[in-house]
């Protein structure tokens, strides 16, 4: 769970692992199950190199420097829910099931609602490898409004060897009955990064002996963070968000770690009950540094350090809104849509597969 929301921060050229030209894209609503299923395929999967994938230790959804993300489909959102948790399954022409760990990480994007902490499309949902499915309580949700332009990207990590024909995904996000008393509660995917760099890399190198990376921020608006949770590389420490004048930390993790230094994960928190979690305040400094050791001789090469998780608003309404004139939200837009081969999928027939 801890890279559910973890947001897939993709500045770097891909090149394609290839879908076949025939693959298929539905977006289907299921009323009765709540559900809205995104299905596509059949994709033509490559042997992947694992000298390159490799490097994610933790298997996180972060991952700026990934190659062979592919944009599956750009879409149109059927309707206007509050999602509270996703399942994904990968499935052969004939509906057997395949190895899900053949996905190296997948997120979608919403063209029409920003970030908070940048001005960029927002990542709604992220996931790694090693993400199991999820299902947040009935009483939070994400709120996606039907007709928000959105994009679902991904990677294959195919580790047979040999290239898989034939290959289907299905993701279905449940959602949360808006009839519910009380009403819940309106959470918003939020991430910030400890070395940004829009438009390049933004991993950054750790000396021998370690060291750490500090971004310091600001939010247009108020609110509490909910849930957060991270993705560090090998050597990784912890993560901290603290406040920017005292130096006061609102939120730690740390990661768990092999006795080599080898990332295994980086537990996620739930900050909040009801009314508790860190209440961030507009306007005022915060600080993210993500620490490093470094026990080799060798300076730590294209490390990261991502905190992501929940926010929950003072006020939703107050969301800042996208400006599509901004240049940083221009220059994102074209590095999602450019630098990104199509998945090959095309709207078209839909069958049920399940
Ligand atoms: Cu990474």
């Amino acid at each position: 769970m801890t890279h559910v929301f973890l947001l897939s921060l993709l500045l770097q050229l891909g090149t394609a692992r290839g879908a076949s030209p025939a693959a298929t894209f539905c977006v289907h609503v299921d009323s009765t199950r709540r559900e809205v299923i995104l299905t596509a395929g059949p994709f033509r999967v490559a042997a992947a190199d694992h000298a390159m994938s490799g490097m994610h230790g933790g298997g996180g959804g972060g991952g700026s420097e990934q190659h062979g993300e592919v944009l599956v489909q750009r879409f149109s959102w059927p309707a206007s829910v509050w999602v509270r948790g996703y399942r994904l399954r990968l499935f052969d022409a004939r509906g057997r099931a395949l190895p899900r760990r053949w996905i190296h990480h997948l997120y979608v994007v919403d063209f029409d609602r920003r970030e908070l902490v940048y001005p960029i499309a927002q990542r709604v949902f992220g996931m790694g490898r090693e993400t199991p499915d999820v299902m947040l309580r009935s009483t939070i949700g994400i709120p996606v409004a039907a007709g928000h332009e959105l994009g679902l990207y991904l990677m294959w990590d195919n580790d047979t060897g040999a290239e898989v024909d034939d290959v289907y995904l299905e993701l279905a996000f449940r959602w949360t009955a808006s009839s519910q008393h009380p009403s819940p509660l309106q959470v918003f995917p939020f991430f910030v990064d400890a070395h940004v760099a829009l438009g390049s890399d933004w991993s950054f190198e750790v000396p021998p002996g370690g060291g750490s990376a500090t971004y310091e921020f600001t939010l247009p608006i108020s609110g509490r963070l909910r849930m957060a949770g991270g993705h560090l590389h090998d050597h990784g420490l912890t993560l901290r968000l603290e406040d920017g004048l005292t130096g006061v930390p609102l939120v730690t993790l740390r990661a768990q770690r092999d006795s080599s230094g080898r990332l295994l994960r980086v537990p996620y928190r739930i900050l909040a009950v009801r009314d508790s979690g860190p209440h961030l305040v507009a306007g005022r400094r915060y600080r993210l540094v993500a620490t490093y050791d470094n026990p080799t001789p060798r300076p730590l090469a294209a490390v990261m350090g991502t905190l992501a998780g929940l926010f929950a608003p003072d006020s939703p309404e107050r969301w800042p809104s996208v400006d599509a004139e901004d240049p940083t939200f221009e220059l994102d837009r074209r590095l999602l849509t450019t630098s990104h081969p199509g998945g090959g999928a095309q709207a078209g027939a839909c069958h049920e597969r399940r």
